[in-house]
């Protein structure tokens, strides 16, 4: 019996979960914008039903359809069978060169015309303009295109719904608070909410330090996990942080454990933050969206190629925004930076170093963030990574 009747152009998208939420994320998202805006079918593998319940909370027992997408459990001895069950794919879509099993590569041969792509990670380094839409011939006799999601009109794009920007963003301050109300974080007037979902590393604490004497009251949202883990080992204050919702006041900081919440909310949770720290490719898009002031801690490679892959991003930013020419950004941006390379390892400051930085930041966000939101316009301007990828799928099919 099939599971999903072919009546579109149908797309099989295979996710394999390495670590955290950003391969799930990053295809829950695209199947869901193929689907809602490109008028296709979508079917897609997981394998990892656990990472799917924590961006989708209510989404039940695989294989389900969910928001038009037929979600499945990658069960590595999928059969032919199984895949006859199936609505036809007219393409195959690989995230992060998962390789998609055995049966998928036999059934692949065995058709006359079915876009093969591999999707690859968001960077906005030069050389992705190079391969973007290579084929690239592959044991099993077909040939596999690279999509390079990016920022240049010679790649994909990056990842946005088409709804977007006619939410105004970033929201005024009476929907900001009631998103706070909403979501359970804390709000306190005059302070400075951050909101910070990062990964552990050595500068947490100096950052923390930082806070809980610095100069202004802040208020940090720390969403659970390894961060605050790494933090409890060393400051037993913070071990009053068990539960989401419990907050502490150290010093000058009020921090508070926020909730993971669903994939669909979580744009709501940076809005209600004046500013923010993200850390994967999903959630660093999202934080550009918002138009607000972030830091990206990007995901840490071997042989520091994650440093390399953040000096491309905000160089991109900088030459399409020429902000270096105005003045009055210039001085915000060069304190921002400062605290960029520090939360990537990339040098470290002197205490008065960061503080100075932070402070002279939240002052004269405003600033930078209108350049954030002059970047946000162009890069929207490009066209959406669903849109470009499903319009080459339609194209290769003609
Ligand atoms: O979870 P990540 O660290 O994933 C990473 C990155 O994608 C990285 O580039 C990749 O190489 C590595 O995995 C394997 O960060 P990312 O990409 O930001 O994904 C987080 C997802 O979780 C994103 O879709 C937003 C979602 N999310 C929620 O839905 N609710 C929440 O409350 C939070 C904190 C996140």
């Amino acid at each position: 019996m099939r599971l999903m009747k072919k009546n579109k152009l149908c797309a099989w998208l295979f996710c394999r979960v390495i670590d955290n939420f950003g391969d799930i994320g990053v295809s829950w998202r695209l199947a869901k914008q193929l689907v809602c805006e490109q008028n296709m079918q979508v079917v897609l593998w997981v394998d990892d039903w656990q990472a799917v319940q924590a961006l989708l909370p209510d989404v039940g027992h695989q294989p389900c359809e969910y928001e038009g997408v037929l979600l499945l459990f990658w069960n590595e001895a999928q059969s032919m069978q199984g895949l006859q069950n199936m609505p036809a794919a007219d393409a195959v879509i690989e995230t992060f060169a998962c390789d998609v099993p055995e049966t998928v590569l036999q059934w692949l041969t065995e058709q006359k015309q079915v876009v093969w792509l591999n999707l690859e990670y968001l960077t906005a380094e030069d050389w992705v303009d190079g391969i973007h839409l290579l084929p690239s011939l592959q044991s099993n006799g077909v040939a596999k295109y690279f999509f390079c999601p990016g920022f240049s009109e010679q790649t994909g794009g990056v990842s946005y719904e088409q709804n977007l920007l006619a939410k105004k963003w970033p929201v005024d301050s009476l929907h900001k608070q009631a998103l706070r109300e909403q979501y359970a974080l804390p709000s306190i007037a005059g302070n400075t909410h951050v909101y910070v979902f990062g990964y552990a590393d050595e500068m947490w604490p100096l950052w923390f330090e930082m806070w809980a004497h610095g100069a202004q009251s802040l208020t940090v949202w720390l969403a659970k996990g390894s961060v605050l883990t790494q933090l409890q080992t060393q400051y037993p204050v913070l071990q009053a942080l068990q539960q989401v919702g419990d907050s502490v006041v150290w010093g000058r900081v009020t921090v508070c454990l926020v909730p993971f919440v669903a994939q669909a909310q979580f744009d709501e949770v940076l809005q209600a933050a004046d500013v923010c720290v993200v850390r994967g490719e999903d959630s660093v898009l999202r934080a550009l969206w918002q138009g607000q002031v972030f830091w990206w801690q990007i995901y840490r490679q071997e042989a520091q190629a994650h440093h390399i892959k953040l000096k491309a991003f905000w160089q991109r930013f900088v030459d399409d925004t020429e902000i270096l020419q105005d003045a009055a950004a210039q001085k915000v941006w060069q304190s921002h930076q400062l605290l960029s390379d520090e939360l990537n390892g990339v040098r470290h400051l002197s205490v008065s170093e960061r503080a100075q930085a932070w402070q002279y930041v939240c002052e004269h966000q405003v600033y930078l963030a209108v350049f954030l939101q002059k970047w946000r316009q162009l890069l929207w301007d490009k066209g959406s990574l669903a849109t470009q990828l499903a319009n080459f799928i339609r194209h290769q099919l003609k």
